[in-house]
């Protein structure tokens, strides 16, 4: 490793539903953070590793912040704070065809404090009109950013050079992970989050939002790998919703969950899933450390 090597950690910000998901598993080539169109799917800082002979990136990807209606939200909060306090360069990403919201200013005031270098990515031109986009590109160029750049993170629109620029901002340092690992966090969680994805892109209204989703027991033999996860919901009425009639809900879940767990781990997966019930889990600081917000 030569003195030119540079390595540091970016976090990405910004509004539930915006991208941030979508930008770090694009610039990671793997899926390592979870996606869906509704907002407030990433719950905890999600660190995405990339590395070649020049550099290494630490990804963190936030979940949006939101305003704490429940102690998870706290916890939601506390991570992107930890987040922005660690990194090196902090990218901002802002949906083209709202910014700027509420949430958009109470954020770039947040950033405005922290002297770090900060992108703003106007993300989805896809779904815009150019002449819209360039009003909402002089106005986040009057704002505190050393780049401005509109991009549409799913047509691949000005995507290309992004990871070189961000690169010039790190710093000059030895690479803190193995080149190796795409992330810091255990197989489990990665199962984990594939469930909960499902989950997210197969039920609508307050079940996604009430579920969290615990790996019980994961066994890797040579040719397969049998996972036991407990889905965890707030209220008895929520069971029979994943159940669905006779069961077909939650067979058809297990088995997406069984395909994306494949797709990630490169063996045939077993997965037995139990649904229980814990009264009003996202309230309680206990049940949120129990199912890993610590
Ligand atoms: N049209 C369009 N959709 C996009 C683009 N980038 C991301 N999306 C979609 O936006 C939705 C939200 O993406 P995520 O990556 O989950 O958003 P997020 O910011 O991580 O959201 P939270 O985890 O809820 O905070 C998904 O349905 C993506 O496919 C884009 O450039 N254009
Ligand atoms: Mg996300």
């Amino acid at each position: 490793m030569n003195n030119t090597f540079r390595s540091g950690f970016v976090s990405i910000v910004g509004k539930p539903n915006v991208g941030k998901s979508t930008l770090m598993n694009k610039l990671l080539g793997e899926k390592v953070s979870i996606i869906s169109p509704k907002p407030q799917t990433t719950r905890q800082q999600v660190k995405g590793i990339l590395t070649d002979e020049n550099k290494q990136i630490i990804f963190l990807d936030t979940p949006g912040f939101v305003e704490a209606r429940y102690e998870l939200h706290t916890k939601m909060l506390e991570y992107l704070k930890n987040a922005l306090k660690d990194s090196d360069v902090i990218v901002f990403i802002t949906d083209a065809h709202k910014f700027p919201t509420n949430y958009d200013k109470k954020m770039c005031s947040l950033l405005n404090s922290l002297k770090k270098p900060k992108i703003a990515l106007l993300n989805k031109i896809d779904l815009v009109e150019q002449n819209i986009v360039t009003g909402k590109l002089k106005e986040l160029n009057e704002m505190d950013f050393e780049k401005v750049i509109p991009i549409s993170i799913l047509n691949n629109s000005n995507f290309s050079g992004l990871l070189e620029m961000i690169t010039d901002f790190l710093p000059f340092n030895p690479p803190f992970y193995d080149p190796q690992e795409i992330s810091d966090l255990p197989m489990r969680f990665f199962a984990q989050e594939l469930i909960r994805e499902q989950i997210f892109l197969r039920f609508r209204d307050e079940i996604p939002y009430a579920s969290s989703v615990i790996v019980e027991s994961f066994k890797e033999l040579p040719n397969k790998i049998e996972i036991s996860a407990n889905i965890w919901i707030e209220r008895k009425s929520q069971k029979p919703i994943i159940l669905g009639k006779g069961g077909e809900k939650i067979k058809a879940l297990k088995k997406a969950s069984e395909k994306e767990m494949y797709k990630l781990l490169g063996k045939r997966i077993k997965l037995e899933l139990w649904v229980k019930i814990k009264a009003n889990w996202r309230k309680k600081k206990n049940a949120l450390r129990e199912f890993g917000y610590l």
